[in-house]
């Protein structure tokens, strides 16, 4: 049987994660995350969709086009997580569990940051823990999802 994947989606900017601001975001690119991540999913036996786009409307399309294709969303919306309903709207639409990720602490910085809209539609939030925030949210999705860990059976 084919094993359930968990689309991971990346919003605005992040694509310059490790190439600029290495003291607020740390020194690790997307690739190095992405890499991360399926080492972890690896193990747990879950495939992952790994992606990110400077576009609203894109990761939109993405996440309606998850209903068919993936599992569970992992999701770190950058900055639109403070000012999206469209993407608020489009996870609702998609019925599928969501974990919400921030590489960092996103309640010790400007009070603009305290407020998402993705919040109310996750089953929860990881933040502040940088790249270890996603593989613990893959972590927490393999388990919302009721997949066993390999490296332990
Ligand atoms: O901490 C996070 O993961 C954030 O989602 C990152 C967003 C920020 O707007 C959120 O409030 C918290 C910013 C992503 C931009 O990433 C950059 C990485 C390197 C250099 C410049 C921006």
């Amino acid at each position: 049987m084919s094993e359930p994947t968990i689309l991971i989606l990346n919003g605005p900017n992040l694509n310059l994660l490790g190439v600029r601001e290495p003291a607020l975001y740390g020194s690790d690119t997307l690739g190095d995350v992405e890499e991360a991540c399926r080492e972890r999913a690896g193990l747990l036996g879950v495939d992952i969709d790994f992606r990110q786009s400077n576009h609203e409307g894109v990761l939109i399309d993405w996440i309606q086009e998850a209903r068919g294709t993936a599992a569970g969303i992992v999701l770190n919306a950058g900055a639109l997580t403070h000012t999206s309903v469209a993407i608020h709207d489009a996870l609702k639409a998609s019925d599928l569990p969501v974990i919400e990720v921030h590489l960092s602490n996103v309640f010790r910085r400007e009070p603009f940051r305290h407020h998402s809209y993705i919040s109310s539609v996750a089953v929860g939030v990881i933040c502040g823990f940088g790249v270890a925030s996603y593989v613990l949210a893959v972590e927490a999705m393999a388990g919302a999802l009721g997949v066993g860990d390999k490296a332990a059976a």
